[in-house]
């Protein structure tokens, strides 16, 4: 029985009596004074920000612990069934005012650190982001642990504790540039290093086949190498603090770190070698956001997180149930994408190999305990293993996908013979272009329920990646939408909203997202506008302090802010936002004295490092702002940022401040997006394609309050087959001819006129994301929304409505159909 699992404490549904909130005050100031001097080792007089920061975070961790052990404790106690939300990736961002937010220590912890001469704010500042993870799906499950700590369901989530999260971006003369992001420098004060829950992974090696009477063998797998993977504890506390959940991270480390014989015959490198070979297993998180990634280590993360993970659960669950054949009805396993699907062959060889199971019981408990969501149709980002590397790293998990593989094809034959294009297609291995292992066919015959993160997702699943698996078993699937947890977007990030919904909807808002329904009966009302664009531009002016400050841009707080924020992806086509910015600045220019609204056009997010075009397109975007913003023609009207380093803690500070959000991606190319939701939860209005989740915003908002345009799914797939049709597109269209000749010209780059042709030429001939295509759309578009924000009450009427519908995009309704739909678990509501 693991520690946390022993300690005893009150049970959770017992309630405290609040303390008289001027004595909180003085003890969170006594707390914090305490743990700066026995836990920092500073004295107040010398202490620095970041000192304050350690002392103020280890004094609300200490608010945390008891609700943690009482949450864990009543859990076992009660023989609840276990979620677990195995991701490679937890963008999990700050961690301080989530913390004081959901313990509504707010208040408190301000007045105490007021009292010391400390401001709560500028500590906020120095936290470093736990940037481990990528983009969307990372942040997704950073969304779904707070709701899940907030809905009381029993959840842990595993991943890695990457000692390098995602790089730090520098933009240089308009190029990025990567450097490591050391988040744990200056130490991590919300984890709880666990020296006492480490595992051996195994890698490579053989399988010996053991007679064991009769015709019966068994599979010994005798790996060549092992790797301990050891245990940190971080709390997640959700809404009120009723309930506290675990997010456990692994870290590798080396068995047998120093070869001590080695070095004291001087070798003193070759002594580490095999340390540094184990460790660079959570060294760094791959950048990898849908393109082709580093190999070999990244299987290794791969198998080294899920063989960790399901260790550890099984160990809980033997220890709390005593045998393996209820696991189905005590863990519910949720794959996070295809990067943590060997735990479908990891599962069955611990219950074959170490718990003796019959190879039929053993697949019926595998699929009973998993299940698999999918975040992406893009080809290139769907996973596949060479299968000579598979069998090198993994040889018994290997031996069990094949044997697998034939039982699953033998079914197929027989249910649809002489069908060979169903059965290549559906085989867990693929042959051609050299053989490999399918991930997603793996995870998908793994699971008994496979889902999409979007209606529209989850529909082209059916009819694109698992056309075939959906023929063999269509009840698997399902859709999920997406959501976002309004505590960190909307009263984290927006207080002054925040006030304003509970003042309007009630207290209750914030328990009850349904309640903010309340707010679209005001939504024409003058003196509601009033307050709303009061509260934007309070926002607005923050944000537009950090633009002065970082880029020496000075932008108009009451110019309307058009925001892009997001990983740059072709796919994303930050390009036709870029191009309509120059066709815009072109019109602009030639009738500088027309009614026009002015604008901020802010672009942030990060690329690849490997991704060529993706980079290229930063650098256009950074290139136009300088001629932009250096043109005295277009000063009130037009101004262009490139803000760097994007990231959770940024997105915090920017959405708050957006009055247009950018969902603008090829059309059946976005799974979902979820920077979508947190801007119009926010107010923006959206202008999008019919892509991922925009769908469904539209249909909660209406179409008046949404700007939509360009191809549908189904058009977009049309052209790709009959013809793009790029050269008509331009000759078609009023500005994109000369705004292409002008990128591809040099006006924006004089020192290098040659520097965008790969991009022009691309979108002249191989226009594979429809730019041209939606280009003239996108601008009838964007002048509907000039119009709309040149008439107040209409723009802040859309706005109020957008807000008042944006319930169902709270991840606590995400979280609810996941846990009564696939997991069978039962939530706790906090209201
Ligand atoms: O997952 C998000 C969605 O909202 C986005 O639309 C989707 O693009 C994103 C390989 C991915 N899909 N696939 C990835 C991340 C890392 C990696 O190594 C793929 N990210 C998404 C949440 O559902």
């Amino acid at each position: 029985v693991e520690v946390e699992d022993k300690m005893l404490d009150k049970p959770e549904t017992t309630s405290r009596p609040a303390p008289a909130v001027g004595d909180d005050v003085a003890k969170f100031r006594a707390a914090v004074i305490s743990k700066l001097t026995y836990a920092v080792g500073k004295n107040p007089a010398a202490a620095s920000d970041r000192d304050w920061f350690l002392a103020t975070a280890f004094a609300t961790r200490d608010r945390i612990v008891d609700r943690w052990i009482t949450s864990t404790r009543q859990t076992y106690s009660e023989g609840r069934k276990r979620v677990y939300y195995l991701s490679l990736e937890f963008l999990i961002g700050r961690l301080l005012f989530d913390a004081l937010t959901n313990l509504e220590l707010l208040d408190t912890v301000r007045a105490a650190l007021g009292d010391l001469g400390v401001d709560l704010d500028r500590l906020r500042q120095v936290e470093p982001d736990a940037a481990l993870g990528n983009g969307g799906l990372g942040r997704l499950a950073a969304c779904f642990m707070d709701s899940m700590a907030t809905l009381s369901i029993a959840a842990y989530g595993y991943g890695i504790r990457y000692e390098n999260g995602l790089f730090r971006q520098m933009i240089k003369n308009g190029w990025q540039q990567e450097f490591p992001e050391d988040w744990l420098s200056f130490g991590n004060p919300w984890e709880f290093e666990r020296p006492e829950v480490t595992y051996d992974v195994g890698f490579g090696g053989s399988v010996e086949s053991v007679p064991v009477g009769g015709e019966r063998k068994k599979q010994i797998w005798h790996p060549a190498e092992t790797v301990e993977a050891v245990a940190y504890d971080t709390p997640i506390v959700g809404w009120r603090g009723r309930h506290v959940n675990t997010l456990r991270l692994w870290s590798a480390r080396a068995v047998d770190p120093l070869r001590l014989d080695a070095f004291n015959q001087g070798d003193h490198v070759g002594a580490l070698v095999d340390q540094v070979k184990a460790e660079a297993i959570s060294k760094v998180l791959y950048p990898s956001d849908a393109t082709p990634a580093g190999q070999e280590l990244r299987l290794r993360q791969e198998y080294f997180f899920t063989a960790a993970s399901m260790n550890d659960l099984m160990r809980r669950h033997i220890d709390s149930f005593g045998d393996v054949r209820s696991l189905p009805d005590k863990v519910a396993i949720q794959l996070n994408d295809t990067h943590p699907s060997i735990a479908v062959a990891e599962l069955m060889r611990v219950l074959l190999d170490e718990h003796d199971l019959e190879w039929d019981e053993a697949w019926d408990i595998t699929v009973r305990t998993i299940s698999y969501t999918n975040h992406t149709l893009l080809p290139e980002a769907l996973e596949t293993w060479p299968v000579p590397l598979m069998e090198r790293v993994l040889p018994r998990h290997m031996q069990i996908i094949y044997l697998l593989n034939a039982k699953h094809l033998e079914k197929v034959r027989a249910e649809f013979p002489n069908d060979g294009e169903l059965l290549s297609s559906v085989s867990l291995i693929q042959e051609d272009h050299g053989r490999r292992v399918r991930m997603g066919n793996l995870a998908f015959l793994g699971s008994h329920s496979i889902n999409g993160v979007a209606a529209l997702h989850s529909e082209l699943m059916t009819t694109t990646v698992f056309k075939d698996f959906y023929r063999l078993f269509p009840e698997r699937m399902n859709n999920k939408t997406n959501g976002i947890t309004f505590r960190r977007w909307l009263y984290q990030s927006n207080p002054g909203l925040t006030n304003l919904l509970v003042d309007v909807c009630g207290p209750e808002v914030l328990d009850d997202a349904s309640q903010l329904k309340k707010l679209e009966q005001f939504a024409a009302d003058p003196s509601l506008h009033e307050r709303l664009a009061a509260v934007r531009r309070q926002n607005k002016v923050a944000l537009a302090r950090v633009i002065r400050d970082r880029l020496d841009i000075k932008v108009n707080p009451g110019a309307l802010f058009d925001v892009q924020i997001k990983r740059i992806h072709e796919y994303k086509r930050q390009l036709l936002n870029v191009l309509e910015t120059i066709a815009l600045y072109d019109a602009m220019r030639a009738n500088p004295a027309k009614n026009w609204a002015p604008r901020v056009k802010i672009f942030s997010g990060k690329a690849a490092a490997s991704y060529q075009m993706a980079k290229l397109i930063i650098k256009l975007a950074n290139d136009v702002a300088r001629v932009v913003n250096d043109d005295p023609t277009v000063r009130d009207l037009l101004k262009v940022v490139f803000l760097p380093n994007y990231n959770v803690s940024k997105a915090e500070s920017i959405i708050p401040a957006a009055d247009l959000s950018e969902q603008i991606s090829t059309a059946g190319m976005e799974a979902s997006g979820t920077g979508n939701m947190k801007m119009a939860l926010n107010g923006a209005l959206t202008i999008g394609t019919l892509d991922g989740a925009n769908v469904e915003i539209k249909e909660h908002v209406g179409d008046d309050n949404i700007f939509i345009f360009g191809l549908t799914a189904d058009e977009v797939e049309e052209r790709r087959r009959t013809g793009i049709g790029e050269m008509e597109a331009i000759r078609a269209s009023e500005h994109l001819g000369e705004v292409l000749d002008a990128v591809g010209s040099g006006v924006f780059s004089p020192d290098e006129p040659d520097r965008f042709k790969p991009l022009v030429d691309a979108l002249r001939h191989h226009d594979y994301f429809l730019v041209t295509s939606d280009f003239d759309a996108y601008w009838d578009a964007q002048r509907k929304v000039d119009a709309r924000w040149l008439d107040k009450a209409a723009w802040w009427t859309s706005s109020a409505i957008n807000t008042s519908n944006m319930a169902f995009f709270s991840s606590d309704r995400t979280i609810t159909e996941y846990a009564t739909d696939i997991w069978h678990v039962p939530v706790r509501p906090v209201r």
